[in-house]
């Protein structure tokens, strides 16, 4: 078939071109493609995506963005001095398709204090842009491109020190979608992993500068989804319904990490790998390179809480790489029939067999500041207990205790919040096991020490106690 078009076009050069020959020749050749129309694209802050192109023309398309350097949050009570795209890590999507004219207006706010740039990998053309779109403090400059491939294309600032620019949080993704569209989907969302630098190590608190050392080394202290630790979790989780499909169009800001990005229980029914055009399908596991990304899509069948990792887990678990996805609506036994006996297993003796009651995903109905406590708190956990304590508070065996019906716990308060505020260590016996490890003094604020064990009290069978930030407070 397209060696015919070839013919073809080879004899419309020589023969000149009727307009109904021009379209044809434009759909093999984008930058033949005519535009129609002029208007300004819209963008939109992560986790959200423009409207879809699909059928609309080809058009020239201007994009409006202001770089911005701005002081936000990194994680609780860390602040950072992000450099950004339009105010947000990473900035905003733009969503364009093959054959459009794309006039670009980057402003830099007055405010900046230094100039900044853009690089976008959709653009074919010296430094993707980058040298046409120097702009100092308080100017704008205008550039223009024809997008002529199809993809999903990361965009960075590529100012001298580049690097730098970028682990300040200076990336973000540009849609090119092919003729005709991207099937539709029910809910599409904007991810973007990216990997901090600070002088601190992880978790301390207050305004943290960047790290050039531990940048070149490329020892993270954070690695999060969308710019900071929590931005897709507790209330800032994205959502979609059972049975729906949803479209994640994920990309790596880097500067250095590579992502395995992976959603814990589910299974990509596609990847458009490395965001171009090539479908793989029942993938676990996608890599995304650093300045890459890819599109997933998958159906959800289930109601749950998804999570969304860098699945080099200690990132997930340790550094932030962590977001959920939360779908809800009715069950569906078939495809996941949750836990449905637990026995006694004890080789060489005989086996008593308990049934266990069916799981219940209903929550006792708390209301105000306690029910806002366990939401924070759960974060919390998930950010820093789970890794050791597990998500049912089991504990593992020898290693790591139980916090689910803990007598060590419920016995004594002010010792839980010690163990929490200054770490654990020597024997400690938990339901009649010894326990002689250490458990880390956790960097976290007495805000989400009261939190989180209100958390784990009020859970697994535990006293229901709930814990102060007072309380917290009192433990020197
Ligand atoms: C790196 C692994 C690790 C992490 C992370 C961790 N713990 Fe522990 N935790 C331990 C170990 C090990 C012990 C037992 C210490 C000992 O043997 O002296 C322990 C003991 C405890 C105890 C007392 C014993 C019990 O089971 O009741 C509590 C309460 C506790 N941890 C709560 C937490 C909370 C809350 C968090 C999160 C904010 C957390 N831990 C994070 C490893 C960890
Ligand atoms: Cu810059």
């Amino acid at each position: 078939m397209k060696f015919v078009y070839l013919m073809f076009g080879a004899a419309l050069l020589a023969g000149g071109f009727t307009s109904c020959e021009q379209v044809e020749a434009a759909k093999e050749k984008p930058e033949l493609m005519k535009v129609y129309g002029e208007s300004e694209a819209e963008l939109t802050a992560p986790p959200l995506v423009p409207r879809p192109v699909g059928k609309r023309a080809a058009t020239k398309l201007v994009v409006n963005m202001e770089v911005i350097e701005k002081e936000m949050e990194m994680s609780d009570g860390v602040s950072y001095v992000y450099w950004t795209f339009d105010g947000t890590v990473p900035g905003s999507f733009i969503r364009t398709r093959v054959g459009d004219e794309i006039e670009f207006h980057l402003k830099n706010h007055p405010d900046s204090k230094l100039p900044h740039n853009i690089d976008l990998h959709a653009v074919t053309g010296p430094g993707g842009g980058a040298k046409s779109s120097f702009v100092a403090p308080g100017h704008e400059v205008v550039f223009n491109f024809k997008t002529i491939n199809p993809g999903l294309y990361v965009y960075h600032c590529a100012t001298a020190p580049v690097g730098m620019h970028v682990a300040n949080g200076m990336y973000g993704l540009i849609l090119v979608e092919p003729e005709g569209g991207l099937p539709p989907v029910d809910k599409e969302y904007y991810i973007m992993q990216g990997d901090f630098y600070t002088e601190g190590e992880h978790g301390e608190r207050g305004l943290q500068a960047f790290d050039m050392n531990k940048a070149v080394d490329e020892d993270a202290d954070y690695v999060v989804f969308n710019g900071s630790v929590g931005a897709l979790t507790g209330e800032n989780a994205i959502t979609a319904e059972v049975g729906e499909t949803v479209r994640l169009f994920v990309g790596n800001g880097g500067p250095n990490l590579v992502s395995s990005f992976h959603v814990i229980g589910e299974i990509f029914d596609k990847v458009y790998v490395e965001g171009g055009t090539m479908v793989n399908e029942n993938v676990q596991t996608t890599l995304i390179p650093a300045g890459g990304s890819a599109m997933v899509e998958f159906k959800v069948e289930v109601p749950g809480e998804l999570i969304l990792v860098d699945h080099s887990i200690f990132r997930a678990f340790n550094k932030g790489a962590i977001g959920i996805l939360n779908v809800e609506g009715p069950e569906n036994k078939e495809v996941f029939g949750g836990k449905t006996e637990e026995k006694v297993y004890q080789p060489g003796e005989e086996t008593a067999s308990e049934e266990v009651a069916e799981e219940s995903n209903e929550t006792v109905a708390v209301e105000g500041s306690l029910s806002e406590k366990m939401e924070r708190g759960k974060t919390v956990y998930t950010q820093n207990c789970l890794a050791c304590h597990q998500a049912t508070g089991a504990g593992i065996p020898n290693a790591f205790p139980p916090l689910a019906n803990s007598d060590y716990l419920n016995a004594d308060v002010h010792r839980a919040i010690d163990a929490v505020k200054y770490g654990l260590s020597g024997e400690v016996k938990v339901n009649g096991d010894v326990y002689n490890s250490a458990m880390p003094k956790q960097n976290i604020s007495d805000e989400d020490i009261a939190n989180v064990l209100t958390y784990v009290y009020n859970n697994w069978g535990n006293n229901k106690t709930e814990v102060t930030t007072e309380m917290v407070k009192s433990r020197k």
